[in-house]
């Protein structure tokens, strides 16, 4: 286990900076993260309702557990750790990139502007067959089939989020910007979904000098040995006044 410290995390003129986050760090507004209840979802295990086979099987179903998802959402606010990205994000400027592998909204809503949602986004749908027809911006609320909006091409629309088996979006982007950080921070996630869990062991084997990586939350992660630093905690109390300017 790398050194775990209490000390603040100093930022150089020329440092850019990567954090990737994860369920974690929405944990202190309320919301349920994928291990928590056992990674049960009414009883379904997580990765069987965000599957493309349970789409095909039944996409009622799917509908209503990310309806739940986006009404959950919609009841929580920000924390102080998504506020304090958004602040770091303003003194950083074009030196910070935000990842985050959680579909739901609350970086945005903390302030967040430069930022991925590698996994897809709760409150955004599109057509089933990827006909080329745009992503929706949709917060509707599906208990039932025939409650399900069409897509101009006749067929059924799906929440625009990646699921198990499916390839994350924006990986090219991401993998540029890890080529080029010189710090990784990872915030509340359990690095046992992959390639989100790769990322800190691609900042360290990269060609040239390897970039510091930092884990912020209460427990070591899976991939707690590719960290040169582990900051124990929560990240809604770590993450305030956790970066120094040098
Ligand atoms: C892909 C959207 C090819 C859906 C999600 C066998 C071995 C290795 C890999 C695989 C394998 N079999 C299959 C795979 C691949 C698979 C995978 O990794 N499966 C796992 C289960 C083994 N991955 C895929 O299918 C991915 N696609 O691989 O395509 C490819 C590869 C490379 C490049 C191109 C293509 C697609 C995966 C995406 C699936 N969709 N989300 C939805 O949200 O409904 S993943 C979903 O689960 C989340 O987005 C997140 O990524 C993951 C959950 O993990 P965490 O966020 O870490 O949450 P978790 O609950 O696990 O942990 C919470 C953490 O928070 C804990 O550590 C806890 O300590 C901490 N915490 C708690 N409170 C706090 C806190 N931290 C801070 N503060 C607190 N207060
Ligand atoms: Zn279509």
């Amino acid at each position: 286990m790398p050194a775990s410290s209490q000390n603040k995390i100093r930022i150089g003129s020329h440092d850019r900076v990567f954090v990737l986050t994860g369920a974690g760090i929405s944990a202190e507004s309320g919301l349920k993260t994928f291990r928590d209840d056992g990674g049960l979802w009414a009883g379904h295990r997580v990765e069987t309702v965000a599957t493309p086979e349970a789409w095909e099987h039944d996409p009622e179903l799917v509908w209503q557990f990310y309806s739940q998802r986006r009404r959950d959402a919609t009841a929580s606010e920000p924390n102080a750790a998504h506020r304090a990205l958004a602040q770091l994000e303003k003194q950083l400027g074009e030196r910070f990139f935000l990842c985050t592998q959680n579909v739901d909204d609350l970086h945005e809503r903390g302030g967040s502007a430069n930022i991925v949602h590698m996994h897809g986004e709760l409150f955004k749908s599109r057509c089933e067959d990827d006909c080329g027809s745009p992503i929706l911006a949709d917060e509707g609320n599906y208990e039932s089939l025939d409650e399900v909006p069409r897509c101009k091409c006749g067929s059924r629309i799906r929440p625009h989020i990646v699921w198990f088996g499916e390839i994350p979006l924006e990986m090219p982007r991401i993998e540029k910007e890890i080529e080029r950080c010189t710090m990784l921070l990872v915030v509340g996630t359990s690095g046992a979904v992959y390639p989100a869990a790769s990322f800190v062991h691609w900042a360290r084997r990269r060609a040239g000098s390897p970039a510091q990586t930092f884990y912020i939350g209460p427990e070591a992660p899976l991939n707690v040995n590719a960290f040169t630093e582990v900051i124990l905690g929560k990240a809604g109390e770590r993450l305030p006044g956790l970066f120094e300017m040098e």
